[in-house]
C-alpha cells in the first residue's frame, strides 16, 4: 500500500508514526503569536528526529467535552505553522480538522494530508477534500465531542462502524476522491465504552481486509486511563501496548504523542517481520 499526494510517495509496506502537534492556546505557553509558531515547529522537528513520518497539526480541541473553535481562529493557529513546518522541515503533513476552508488553505500551504474526525460530513468538507486532491482520512466517531461520551450505545460496535466507514468511503469515491487516497480510522474513544474500543481495537485486521490502510489513535486515551486507572500522564506503556496489536494486526499510521517510544515499538515488530 502507498499514498501520493502527486508529488510525493509514501510507501505503507511498514507502519508509519505520525506525531501529534496540538497547536490550541491551552498547548502552549503564553508568549504571542511568533512564539507559538516557534514552539510548534522545534516541537515538529524534535518528532521527525525521533522517527515520526507524517506531523498531524490539529487547532480544533476535540476532547471529550470540549467546545467548538471558531473558524477564524482555527485558521490563525493552523496555517502559520504549517508554513513554518513547510519551509523548515522535510515531512508528510496532515492537517486535524473538520472545516472546509481549513482544509483548502491547508493543501494550499503544503498539508499533504486530510486528517477529519467527522470524516467530511461538514458543510463543503467533501467537495473540498476533492478539490485538494489530496488523502484523506476519515473517522468514525458516534456522536459530537461535546456530548459523544455520555452513553455510547451499539448492537454490534464492529459492524457499526465498518458499515458507516464503508459508507463514507463510498461516498467519497462518488464524489471523486480516488480509492487509493482513503485511510481509515476506527475512532478510538469518540463515541466508545471501555469495552467498544478494545473490541474495535481487536479488530484491526478485519478493518485491513477492506483494502483501505488503517490510521490507530490510542494514544493518551481514556480508554488506559480507565483501564489502568492512570491520569494521562500514566498512560504510556497501555498507549504503546495499544500501538503494538494495531501494528501487529496490520495498521499501517499510528497517531501518537510519544514518537520515539512507539518507534522503537515499530522497530522490535519489524525485526519480528523478517522472519515470516
Ligand atoms: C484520532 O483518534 N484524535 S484529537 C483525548 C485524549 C488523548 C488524545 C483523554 N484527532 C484522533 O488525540 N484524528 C484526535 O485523552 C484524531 N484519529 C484521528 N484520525 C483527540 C486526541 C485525544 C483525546
Amino acid at each position: 500500500m502507498i499514498l501520493t499526494n502527486g508529488k510525493k510517495i509514501l510507501n505503507l509496506e511498514h507502519p508509519k508514526i505520525m506525531g501529534i502537534l496540538n497547536v490550541t492556546p491551552d498547548s502552549f505557553s503564553d508568549g504571542g503569536q511568533y512564539a507559538h509558531i516557534e514552539q510548534a515547529v522545534s516541537r515538529a522537528k524534535e518528532m521527525i528526529e525521533q522517527g515520526a513520518t507524517i506531523i498531524d497539526i490539529g487547532g480544533e480541541s476535540t476532547r471529550p467535552g470540549a467546545s467548538d473553535v471558531l473558524l477564524n481562529e482555527e485558521l490563525e493557529r493552523v496555517i502559520p505553522v504549517i508554513d513554518a513546518i513547510k519551509k523548515e522541515l522535510d515531512c508528510w503533513i496532515s492537517v486535524d480538522t473538520s472545516k472546509a476552508e481549513v482544509m483548502t488553505e491547508a493543501v494550499q500551504s503544503g498539508a499533504d494530508i486530510i486528517n477529519d474526525i467527522r470524516a467530511l460530513r461538514e458543510e463543503g468538507a467533501l467537495k473540498a477534500a476533492v478539490d485538494a486532491g489530496v488523502p484523506v482520512c476519515l473517522m468514525h466517531m458516534q456522536g459530537q465531542p461535546r456530548s459523544m461520551q455520555t452513553a455510547p450505545d451499539y448492537q454490534d460496535v464492529v459492524a457499526e462502524v465498518k458499515t458507516f466507514l464503508m459508507d463514507r468511503s463510498k461516498t467519497c469515491i462518488d464524489a471523486g476522491i480516488k480509492a487509493e487516497n482513503i485511510i481509515l480510522d476506527l475512532g478510538f474513544g469518540f463515541g466508545k465504552s471501555l469495552q467498544h474500543n478494545f473490541e474495535l481495537l481487536n479488530a484491526t485486521q478485519e478493518f485491513m481486509a477492506l483494502g483501505f490502510p488503517v490510521l490507530t489513535g490510542v494514544s493518551r486515551k481514556s480508554m488506559f486511563g480507565q483501564l489502568l486507572n492512570r491520569d494521562i500522564n500514566g498512560r504510556l506503556a497501555g498507549s504503546l501496548a495499544g500501538a503494538m496489536i494495531a501494528m501487529q494486526q496490520g495498521s499501517k499510521i499510528i497517531r501518537v504523542h510519544d514518537v520515539a517510544e512507539t518507534v522503537d515499538v515499530m522497530k522490535v515488530l519489524k525485526q519480528i517481520d523478517t522472519f515470516n
